[in-house]
């Protein structure tokens, strides 16, 4: 039998669980918010076998549905389960792992060919009643939201052309209209780029194609109230690459990035493009707004390489995630103005994982939240998640003020991605929860979830709720009332 490979990606935290369980009634301590009602979804990879190549990453892992469940009576259920994506199902049914490297078929075992190779493993977007699992290299999968059984790969009815669908979409809060795009929508390596809307009860309205600079890795986008924003960073694909047998990803230092922007219902030939810094890289914006002049603030968590270990050996780069630089940065690009030319500001420190409130999406916002990592540690972070290191520092900004609170946690000790749940009282900022994750042993690791008020987090948590199991990190979650939850299409 093939082993696990011995790397960061595969050991300690990031040991695979590779199994699908139920817990109820966990054990709380402190006090449930009332309102902290509903779930909050996960997306976690977990590969079930053991890869083909030993240098693979933790982005390819499986993935997993994990739902953490708040009910009205005050108890919290735990479940988690397979995406049952046609690869997992391909793979089961060997028992063993016929897809190889991150997003290159060609190193494939011949027996999946054509096979539908996404893993459905990074985002659970939450739109019209339904639950989608998300990575940005195929099509959703829908699930069902109360059994986490797998629905099937999803093409919005058959009318999506796009092969591909990000798995960072943003929803109006205003209209309710779900907007997204899909990069290398015909294919590997290919510049075409899909814009897409789904109205508010989840019918693809409007599909546009354009072209992108370069193929690039876009792993995010944003929305204002009058545009769509299509950042570009230098990292890039190549079918020949490909072909023979190579990385999807190389990062180039000397590319140019680029922010496109179009009216949001407008037609892809309005792209305007404004060129940024050289090298950069970003995988997530906090948000985008418009101010009276006219200008365009896009917020997102800059670096200023490539942040993967794997897409950086990849790209003969080796830089120290301490030494990637960058911050939580406001490029602005003035639609009054004839040139391509932006500006750029620094709001915060290095970080990621953003998240506004839902309502806040596209608008002037007063606060967001973000991950960091904690300069003062006096010990070692804990090991684990995709980038290698797991965040240690929660951090609450007001970008207008330039205010920054925060919530650190000691040595060996990790946060994951919050989702931010609304408050029913006026003037509060909300909830955030969070799953916190401790070392406790040399292969021993304690999991909660952790329940901070929005608006106060140096206090730190409200609540905790302990999950009496080994947990993988998780990519990103979604927190979904429990209203909406039962209005769900499937039942
Ligand atoms: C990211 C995550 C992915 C991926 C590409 O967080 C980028 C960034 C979990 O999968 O495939
Ligand atoms: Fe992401």
């Amino acid at each position: 039998m093939k082993k696990y490979p011995e790397t960061p990606d595969f050991v300690g935290l990031n040991a695979p669980v590779c199994e699908e369980y139920s817990l109820k009634n966990l054990e709380v301590e402190g006090e449930i918010p009332a309102d902290v009602c509903g779930a909050f979804f996960r997306a976690v990879p977990d590969p079930a076998f053991p890869p083909m190549f030993d240098d693979d990453t933790a982005l390819s892992g499986d993935g997993m549905v994990s739902r953490l469940y708040f009910g009205a009576d005050g108890t919290v259920d735990f479940d988690i389960r397979y995406v049952q994506t046609a690869r997992h199902t391909a793979e089961v049914e060997a028992g063993k792992a016929l897809f190889g490297r991150y997003r290159n078929p060609f190193t494939d075992d011949p027996s999946v060919k054509g096979v539908d190779r996404t893993v459905a493993n990074t985002t659970p977007v939450w739109h019209a009643g339904r639950l989608l699992m998300t990575k940005e290299d195929g099509r959703a999968y829908e699930m069902n939201p109360h059994t986490l059984e797998t629905i099937g790969s999803y093409d919005f009815d058959g009318a999506l052309k796009s092969e591909t669908m990000t798995a960072h979409v943003r929803i109006d809060p205003d209209t309710k209209e779900m907007f997204f795009f899909g990069y290398e929508a015909d294919g590997l390596a290919s510049t075409k780029v899909s814009y897409c809307i789904a109205d508010k009860d989840g019918k693809l309205i409007r599909e546009q194609w354009f072209d992108v600079p370069y193929c690039s890795m876009m792993h995010d986008f944003v929305m204002t109230e009058n545009y769509a924003l299509f950042p570009v960073y230098p990292t890039t694909s190549d079918l020949e690459r490909l072909k023979a047998g190579g990385d999807h990803w190389v990062h180039h230092m000397d590319l140019d990035s680029w922010v496109g922007i179009m009216p949001r219902y407008g037609d892809v030939s309005e792209m305007r493009w404004f060129r940024g810094p050289k090298g950069v890289s970003t995988y997530h914006m906090m948000n985008a707004f418009e101010d009276s002049e006219g200008r365009v603030h896009m917020d997102h968590n800059m670096s200023e390489c490539n942040a993967f270990p794997f897409i950086q050996r990849a790209s003969g780069l080796n830089v120290p995630s301490q030494e990637l630089g960058g911050g939580l940065i406001r490029w602005t690009m003035d639609m009054n103005g004839g040139d391509e030319k932006l500006t750029q500001a620094t709001l915060g420190p290095p970080g990621d994982m953003p998240r506004v409130a839902d309502a806040d999406q596209g608008r002037p916002y007063q606060r967001g939240w973000y991950l960091s990592v904690n300069p003062e540690l006096q010990g070692p972070p804990l090991m684990g998640g995709v980038v290698g290191a797991e965040f240690n520092l929660l951090l609450r900004i007001e970008p207008g003020s330039g205010r920054i609170d925060s919530y650190a946690f000691p040595p060996l000790w990790g946060i994951g991605e919050p989702v931010h749940v609304p408050a029913s009282q006026d003037g509060h900022e909300g909830w955030l929860i969070s799953i916190v994750d401790q070392q406790i042993g040399e292969n021993e690791f304690a999991h909660a979830a952790w329940i901070f008020d929005a608006g106060n987090v140096t206090v730190g948590p409200v609540a905790k709720v302990t999950i009496p199991h080994r947990l993988r990190p998780q990519v990103h979650g979604w927190w979904v009332p429990r209203g909406e939850l039962e209005k769900s299409k499937r039942k």
